[in-house]
């Protein structure tokens, strides 16, 4: 981000003492070709001299004249032509470049970490999906078998927008719409805002990002669960990584898990990153419940699946060292510049 800062200022720098050379240049024109301008002056004083002279000297000064305005008006033209070019480099938008800061070029941390964690996937051969922020009951919580007790689904908890209408709190109901709509193979992840009723501190705020993915075909097994999730952590993470799978309870998944690595900071010894544990939890998975396949009108006789969900802020905090979630929110360029 600094050296792009520099590049800026030095472009700008260039930009303004070309535009002080057209000044100069104006001024050059002024001094010999002006109506007091001493090339002006030679011409006006043609009467004076003898007919013998006058046409050889009109003829030089002409040429001389037609010389001078010719390298002034090509030299004017070449620099307002260079800072046309600086001026649209300025203004340029580039609609291919995700979340990028206009000037400096540089991304969000929680864009970085996404795009990085998207790429890992495009590579495994995951399609991105997308989906509505507000969604209706039954795609965030009917069809993941989530039951209507659950406190989840709590006023506590979940954004109401009416009885059957919530501000998704996981990017889920993407993925019930792309299994509803496509016969399986299906691999993909779902990235994207999700919102919980929480007061904002250190490590809550009422909108976060999540990204989920899934994976249905014939014959998906826990195996390739633990492969496709290992292959991520240690693209993520590095190679050595180590990685643990804890059994856990969602009622969306069964069997269903959560997933350890070894502290990036001490590498499993324990210190105050891991809390003397030598593990970090990131993510939580399982086999798609049967249930929520047949939900979704795929037979699970026929096809398995595998699930996960990632905290975006969680991973970004953990690989930047970022201890407070307010950061990522409050936009202050002091903290931005920083990645
Ligand atoms: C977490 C981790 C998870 C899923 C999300 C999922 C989606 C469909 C079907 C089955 Cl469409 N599962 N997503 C699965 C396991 C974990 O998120 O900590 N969630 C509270």
């Amino acid at each position: 981000m600094k050296q792009k800062l520099e590049e800026i200022r030095a472009s700008a720098k260039e930009a303004l003492s070309d535009a002080l050379n057209i000044d100069a240049l104006e001024q050059l024109r002024i001094k010999y070709l002006g109506k007091k301008g001493e090339l002006t002056a030679v011409l006006k004083g043609m009467g004076k001299l003898s007919p013998d002279e006058r046409p050889v000297i009109g003829a030089l000064a002409n040429d001389i004249r037609s010389k001078i305005e010719g390298e002034i008006e090509s030299k004017k033209a070449e620099i307002s032509a260079k800072l046309e070019e600086e001026k649209l480099k300025l203004e340029t938008l580039d609609v291919t470049m995700p979340g990028k800061r206009q000037a400096t070029g540089e991304l969000h941390p929680l864009t970085k970490v996404l795009e990085n964690i998207k790429s890992t996937f495009i590579g495994m051969g995951f399609q991105i999906a997308d989906g509505p922020e507000v969604e209706y009951d039954y795609y965030n919580f009917e069809a993941l078998n989530i039951p209507k007790n659950h406190p989840a689904r709590d006023e506590q908890d979940t954004f109401y927008i009416s009885d059957n209408i919530v501000l998704r709190t996981q990017t889920s109901g993407i993925q019930v719409r792309v299994m509803e709509k496509t016969k399986p193979p299906i691999r993909i992840i779902a990235p994207g805002k999700v919102y919980r009723s929480d007061a904002v501190d250190a490590t809550h705020s009422p909108v976060f990002h999540q990204i989920e993915g899934l994976v249905v075909d014939k014959g998906v097994t826990m195996a390739d669960l633990k492969g496709t999730l290992e292959m991520f952590i240690h693209a993520l993470y590095g190679e050595s990584t180590k990685v643990r799978f804890r059994p856990h309870h969602f009622p969306f998944t069964e069997p269903s898990a959560e997933v350890d690595i070894s502290c990036f900071s001490c590498g499993g010894k324990g210190c105050p990153v891991c809390k003397g544990e030598g593990w970090i939890e990131i993510l939580g998975c399982g086999m798609v419940h049967p249930k929520v396949l047949a939900n979704c009108g795929i037979d699970p006789e026929v096809y398995s699946g595998f699930a996960f969900g990632i905290g975006l802020e969680r991973i970004a905090m953990g690989k930047y060292g970022i201890n407070d979630l307010r950061l990522f929110f409050e936009n202050d360029l002091r903290f931005l510049s920083q990645f």
